[in-house]
């Protein structure tokens, strides 16, 4: 059977990254004193992986400890059981190749696909160097015309400045693989370890197939389907290219036969599918011990102003702030990890750019996260933290609407429906709970345009579900602080307090900002005036009025 090289589509340019000695690697940059040894991660009683210095006494990925002590008798093992830190590296990996592309695809804790045709093609357009850069598989000397050799070197060039972000922003080495489809580049990827990249061009897919050593070696091809070629004499890729499509029709099925043929000579027509954006940003800095409040606010602000760029650089809005802390505990090594989070209001965040919040915003922040810490440690006692943690959850997309105040307040509403108001407390959480797809991603609702109607029974559920929930951030109280956030101060000559309107409800309205107090006040008289009939009747009250949020129907 003839293979379809020729009609081979060439048009896109993916980069395949894998991070070297990805979990050693995480482990010594969080101890430096381990990069100078050898190094093995131990999970019960294997190593899972090692650094390249262990590598070079023949360690291997999943060997027995006691045959890794066989041949490097100074090993040094790591358990790497807890795979938290590496999580997180491996989102913060993830984030920084979105910044390239949205076409970013993780495969496994280390390793992402990025289809960078876009930036190729208008590179391209600016009349960019094209020349490859860093290894180039096979001969170059016979290329295509099609324009993927010009493609395929601005792919290389972006790889090698990917590459050094990634190093520069996380510390972490990487190897890539330019390819214009997965499958190559991914093989190509792994020809040149560590800390290397390596091109292949479309005249050398067949070359590179049959460095393979075998048809398990395959990317896609797993244990199950291997063994079923191997059943049909299918044992190495030159046999797959060989086979009779029948005989593999036969066993396979006609679609996946030719799929799998494909394979064989380095077609592989599987786009880049997005994972989607982190489902939470967050950061944590871990140290020996902090055991007092200063101190803790100290780090916490801290680690806010880091975590307000991430969230502006992401683009998204938070709906949740989440505290994490470690608590050192005598009877366990990595120490007792505890969460608290609470909903907060998503205008914050509309407000502009967050990175620039005013200090009386960020006092107001820190006041909501003071609120959480005080309910993970009991500060009238002594305690001893070895690390802190912030991060925001359940985002959803920026969108800004015409009428700020209305908007200010249906937002809020939105994000504190009933089944959004969640207060949860838990223990040993990850911060990236589930892997980021953009299926998993948004389990909730996205807001809707601005709504017109049944604003009461979202307070009305709010007030019920205050009731029930102890332990929860009252989101009215919560709804409060943040309210504030965003409001135009009054000046210091109005302290004179407003009395409520009679038909609203008076705790949220003492805790609204006086302008809004104000505004409504404003409205209920003219309500009033309307209702009056021996009075000219005034100004009619707007259907989507801020009243209408707070009168209880
Ligand atoms: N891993 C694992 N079990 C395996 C293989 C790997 O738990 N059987 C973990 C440890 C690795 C990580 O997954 O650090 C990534 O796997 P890789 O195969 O990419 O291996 P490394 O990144 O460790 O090394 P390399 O430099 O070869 O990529
Ligand atoms: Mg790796
Ligand atoms: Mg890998």
């Amino acid at each position: 059977m003839e293979s379809d090289t020729a009609l081979d589509d060439h048009s896109r340019t993916i980069i395949h990254v894998d991070l070297d000695c990805f979990y050693a690697q995480v482990e010594m940059n969080k101890n430096p004193k381990l990069r100078d040894v050898p190094l093995g991660i131990q999970q019960k009683n294997i190593v899972v992986t090692s650094n390249y210095i262990a590598r070079e006494y023949g360690i291997k990925k999943c060997m027995l400890i006691e045959d890794a002590f066989k041949l490097c008798p100074n090993l040094v093992l790591v358990k790497g059981e807890d795979l938290h830190d590496y999580r997180q590296t491996s989102y913060k990996v993830t984030a920084l190749l979105q910044k390239y592309s949205n076409l970013v695809e993780r495969l496994g804790l280390d390793e992402n696909f990025i289809d960078v045709s876009r930036i190729v093609s208008e590179r391209l357009e600016t009349g960019a160097n094209c020349d490859a850069v860093g290894n180039i598989f096979g001969d170059t000397s016979d290329m295509c015309d099609c324009g993927c050799s010009e493609r395929l070197g601005i792919g290389s060039i972006i790889a090698q400045n990917i590459r050094e972000d990634i190093k520069v922003q996380l510390g972490l080495t990487s190897c890539a693989g330019i390819g214009h489809n997965k499958l190559l580049s991914k093989i190509a990827g792994s020809r040149h370890k560590p800390n290397q990249q390596t091109v292949v061009f479309p005249n050398s897919a067949v070359e590179l197939m049959l460095t393979l050593d075998g048809v398990s070696r395959i990317p896609s091809i797993g244990v199950v389907l291997s063994e079923q070629l191997n059943s049909i004499g299918i044992k190495t890729v030159q046999d797959l290219q060989s086979t009779n499509i029948s005989k593999l029709s036969g066993l396979l099925g006609p679609e996946k036969a030719k799929q799998v043929y494909d394979l064989s000579f380095g077609i592989d027509r599987i786009l880049v599918k997005s994972s989607g954006k982190p489902q939470s940003i967050g950061i944590e800095d871990s140290c020996k011990s902090i055991s007092a409040e200063t101190e803790v606010k100290e780090k916490l602000v801290q680690l806010l102003n880091r975590l307000l760029v991430l969230v502006a650089e992401d683009g998204r809005i938070p709906r949740t702030i989440k505290l994490t802390v470690r608590k050192f505990d005598k009877s366990s090594k990595l120490g007792v990890r505890e969460t608290k989070q609470c909903n907060i209001n998503s205008s914050l965040f509309t407000c502009g750019d967050v990175t620039k919040l005013g200090e009386n915003a960020l006092n107001k922040v820190m006041v909501i996260i003071m609120r959480l810490f005080s309910k993970l440690v009991d500060s009238t006692k002594p305690y001893h933290l070895t690390l802190l943690g912030l991060s925001f959850t359940k985002f959803h997309q920026r969108s800004i609407g015409k009428n700020a105040l209305t908007n200010f307040l249906v937002k809020d509403i939105e994000v504190q429906s009933v089944t959004n108001i969640k207060c949860i407390s838990e223990t040993d959480e990850p911060s990236y709970e589930t892997p980021c797809s953009s299926t998993a991603e948004s389990p909730e609702k996205e807001p809707g345009p601005v709504r017109k109607k049944s604003k009461t029974s979202d307070i009305v559920a709010k007030r019920r579900f205050v009731k029930e929930t102890e332990d929860c951030e009252s989101p009215l109280k919560l709804r409060v602080a943040e309210l504030r956030l965003n409001s135009t101060e009054k000046p210091a000559d109005s302290n004179q307090n407003i009395s409520c309107p009679p038909n609203a409800d008076k705790d949220v309205f003492h805790a609204l900002p006086r302008d809004l107090q104000e505004e409504l006040w404003e409205e209920y008289k003219q309500t009033r005036e309307r209702d009056i009939p021996d009075k000219p009747l005034g100004k009619r009250v707007k259907p989507n009025s801020i009243r209408n949020y707070l009168v209880p129907r």
